[in-house]
């Protein structure tokens, strides 16, 4: 086939891939700005290079006209996650979504692979719409935490540089390491409600931090400048106590002063 209309054939990945990877950070974006933590670390996404869909087709031996219907990785979204637990409350989110239909799962997690490898699978059939009309491409959704993410992507360069065979004792080393990743995880899972509590009040902080700067930046529109200063100087003073609930009070009594301005402009105005 041409190489020009393998690239025809692969714009619609490229698109489904671009969005669904756009969608998920959205989703993290969502949770931060709300000051949740997010069950999404990071997304990444990718379309499979012609060589390794040829590749895989003849190791399957699919013949070229089947590979789009057999193929269900041609488009590949990765979500990492921190903790194993955010694996499936991600998978959760998915099958609840109205813009993807889950087509299978398969679970590498609890039935760890022969090679050490482990993530959640997730295949799913998404909707997009190109010149020549709507097309419905297969997906697959990898998820993993950052630990197992670091096992794999050392086992797949791996396996590239020795062309699949790779040698009974890195592969040794490579199931050794698998084992510690499994245990990496678990010793996490403990800590997890404590590190989620330093992430969230992080969180809150920085969102309550943005909001405060931006209502004293417009009060240098609504005020007198001296008196804006004198709140800019306890605002820094505040925030140096390192004290939350005591920028939360800030931030609530600045609200009350802001909207005090506003009323005073509102009046003169009418
Ligand atoms: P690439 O280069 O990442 O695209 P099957 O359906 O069982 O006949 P298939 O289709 O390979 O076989 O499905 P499977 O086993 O679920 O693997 C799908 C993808 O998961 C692989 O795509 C890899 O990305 C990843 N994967 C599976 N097994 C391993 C493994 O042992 N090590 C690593 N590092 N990744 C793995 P590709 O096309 O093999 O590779």
């Amino acid at each position: 086939m041409e190489i020009q209309l393998w690239r025809e054939i692969l714009m619609p990945y490229d698109l489904a891939v671009k969005e669904l990877t756009f969608k998920f950070e959205h989703l993290i974006y969502e949770h931060r700005s709300k000051g949740l933590y997010s069950p999404i670390e990071q997304v990444t996404g990718r379309v499979k290079t012609i060589s390794s869909i040829l590749d895989k087709a003849q190791k399957k031996k699919i013949t070229i006209d089947e590979i789009e219907d057999r193929l269900v990785d041609i488009a590949g979204v990765r979500i990492i996650c921190q903790f194993i637990e955010d694996i499936q409350r991600v998978v959760e989110i998915i099958r609840k979504r109205k813009d993807m239909t889950v087509i299978s799962e398969r679970d590498y997690i609890n039935h760890m692979k022969e090679s050490g490898y482990r993530s959640y699978h997730v295949i799913v059939k998404y909707r997009v719409q190109t010149l020549s009309g709507e097309r419905e491409i297969k997906v697959e959704i990898q998820i993993r935490t950052l630990a197992m993410n670091f096992w794999s992507t050392i086992e797949h360069s791996l396996q590239y540089k020795y062309k699949k065979n790779i040698p009974d004792h890195i592969r040794e080393k490579l199931t050794t390491a698998a084992e510690a990743i499994i245990v990496l995880d678990n010793e996490m899972s403990y800590v997890r409600s404590e590190i989620m509590d330093a992430q969230n009040s992080f969180q809150i902080q920085t969102n309550l931090v943005s909001d405060i700067l931006n209502t004293i930046q417009n009060l240098y529109r609504l005020a007198n400048k001296r008196e804006v200063m004198k709140i800019q100087d306890e605002f820094y003073r505040i925030y140096e106590l390192n004290d939350l609930e005591q920028l939360q009070r800030f931030g609530r009594e600045l609200d009350i002063i802001a909207e005090g301005y506003r009323a005073q402009l509102l009046t003169q105005n009418i």
